[in-house]
């Protein structure tokens, strides 16, 4: 791999054919290559004159909009690490990201610059600007309009961290991943191969910015390629059917297939210039795949990945896609499925924990060398998701070692949810499991014992609480009281015995 940043790796793509279009509004300006080499260059130089040093951290949390990807791209340039967070993200969990990470400069939603600037300042950040997805209403974009784009010479090496993603754990807070240009380009090259991407293709983007799904894998497959996409403010399956009249790509997670297929619009006519459809980020049903299938006449190609690796496996462009798969290995991607009890790789057929290797594993959790060393054995890291090989060396998700709810695409960690719902007044104890949901795939559902004078607390009461303090997809949608939690005689709480209460409830 070339010895250089993922910018200088991409420049060239972009400037043999800067008039080409990057990326179409639904209503509003297309915007070049040329747009995105000048746009990120004054971003990179911004981001140096706010004081972010290089190696620092740029947190960000913005509607989606087209200077999300100016000041990705601007990072890059100037060598700072980009942490995207998730609008819905609240106050208490945006303080946690912004001192954990120690990040130097924070642009926020433009209604909530006052809040976070008080915030961030009692959290050690010292520069605080907005950025609206209009393109020119933030502070930071006026700043950008009286900019230079000449972000000067910045040498950094491929080991340099490029971003770094939040990702809860089972115990314990969200750990920073932090992922490098080597990994990120790496992992855009396999990718780039694997699913045949041209300067022609046309993706349909309707996925958010702030997860390895919408930025690298899907906007960076469009910057890899030099490519064009169509770029949607959120998902409305009516705006995206509306746009595969003129695309060739598009990905989503499993809940936007769901709803794709329920919907009238989609139809083979629909979709007569499109090539590819990809899902992933959580499992795609078969009756979701076939359902497809029957309105479109297109195979979905479902993949695996993961915050802390990107993309591992894939189905093939050419060749079978099995349903209820997620295919094989991508080019420079090493995998064993290991018995995690004995740690030795289990026999064909199988069912081990996933452990991986290669150019596009994270270089750790930011701060948290020792929550590094526990991710990791001997060089491979375990991933806690289980799966089964078959003959053709195809591989299928089977089950998860840890305790995660995929929520229509975004993690929900239980532990998180359970610390918050034990500290409301009046609850004893509690258990957060997902439940099986058609639409969202898992729906996060949540056992209460109330305290013996608590008498009155109510469902609407416990989900009001939660949502102060965490962001709303990881509130519990079912809340249901009981006498006693489910334990076995460790006096742990029987989880599979607890999601077959709720999934009634
Ligand atoms: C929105 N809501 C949700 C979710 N999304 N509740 C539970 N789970 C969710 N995923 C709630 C909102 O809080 C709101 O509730 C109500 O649903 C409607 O909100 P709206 O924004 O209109 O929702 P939506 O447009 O219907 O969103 C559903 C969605 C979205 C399109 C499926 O969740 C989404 O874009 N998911 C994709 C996430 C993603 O990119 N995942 C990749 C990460 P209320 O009104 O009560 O507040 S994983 C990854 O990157 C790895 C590496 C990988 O392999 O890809
Ligand atoms: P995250 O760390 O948020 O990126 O979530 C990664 C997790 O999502 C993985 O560890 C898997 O549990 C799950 N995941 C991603 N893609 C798939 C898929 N195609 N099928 C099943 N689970 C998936």
């Amino acid at each position: 791999m070339a010895d250089t940043s993922l910018y200088e790796r991409l420049r060239p793509i972009w400037e043999r054919d800067p008039d080409r279009t990057l990326l179409e509004h639904p209503n509003g300006r297309p915007r070049t290559y040329r747009w995105l080499l000048e746009r990120s260059a004054r971003a990179a130089r911004a981001i140096q004159e706010e004081g972010v040093p290089v190696g620092g951290r740029v947190a960000v949390q913005a509607d989606k909009g087209e200077d999300l990807l100016a000041v990705y791209v601007g990072c890059l340039r100037a060598g700072a690490a980009l942490l995207p967070l998730n609008p819905a993200a609240t106050a208490e969990e945006v303080a946690y990201y912004l001192r954990d990470s120690r990040a130097s400069l924070f642009l926020c939603q433009p209604e909530r610059l006052e809040q976070m600037r008080a915030m961030a300042e009692r959290c050690g950040v010292p520069a605080v600007e907005s950025l609206a997805a209009d393109g020119e209403s933030g502070t930071f974009q006026q700043r950008l309009a009286r900019t230079p784009a000449d972000p000067g010479p910045v040498s950094l090496r491929p080991e340099a961290t490029a971003a770094i993603l939040y990702t809860s754990g089972t115990t314990g807070r969200p750990k920073g991943a932090m992922l490098t240009h080597r990994n990120l380009a790496a992992n855009a090259d396999a990718l780039h191969d694997a699913w045949g991407w041209t300067r022609t293709d046309v993706l349909v983007h309707a996925l958010p910015l702030f997860h390895i799904h919408g930025l690298f894998v899907a906007a960076g497959g469009v910057l890899r390629a030099g490519a064009s996409m169509i770029f949607l403010p959120r998902f409305d399956p009516d705006a995206v059917i509306h746009a595969f009249r003129r695309a060739t790509i598009f990905m989503g997670v499993p809940t936007m297939y769901h709803r794709l297929a329920a919907h009238p619009g989609l139809t083979s006519e629909a979709c007569r210039g499109m090539r590819l459809f990809i899902s992933g980020s959580a499992p795609l049903s078969v009756a979701d795949f076939e359902a497809f299938r029957a309105r479109t006449g297109h195979t979905i190609l479902e993949r695996y990945g993961m915050t802390e690796t990107g993309m591992n496996l894939s189905n093939p462009l050419r060749g079978p896609r099995k349903p209820g798969s997620v295919g094989l290995p991508l080019a420079g991607v090493q995998v064993r499925l290991v018995d995690p009890e004995t740690r030795r790789d289990v026999p064909p057929g199988e069912v081990g924990e996933i452990w991986l290797r290669g150019p596009n594993i994270f270089a750790g959790y930011f701060g948290a060398p020792e929550k590094t060393a526990e991710a990791f054995h001997e060089g491979w890291f375990r991933t806690g998701d289980l799966a089964r090989r078959d003959g053709d060396g195809y591989y299928a998700i089977v089950g998860r070692l840890k305790d995660m709810v995929i929520s229509g695409g975004l993690n929900v960690y239980p532990a998180e949810v359970e610390a918050v719902l034990d500290a409301i007044d009046g609850v004893e104890e509690s258990a957060v499991v997902g439940v099986p949901d058609a639409d969202l795939g898992e729906r996060v559902a949540a056992a209460i014992v109330r305290c013996a004078w608590a008498a009155e607390l109510t469902e609407e009461r416990v989900i009001t609480a939660a949502r102060e303090r965490l962001a709303p997809y990881k509130c519990p949608r079912t809340v249901r009281f009981l006498e006693a939690l489910p334990r076995n005689a460790m006096g742990k709480v029987e989880k599979t015995r607890l999601r077959e209460i709720l999934a009634g409830a």
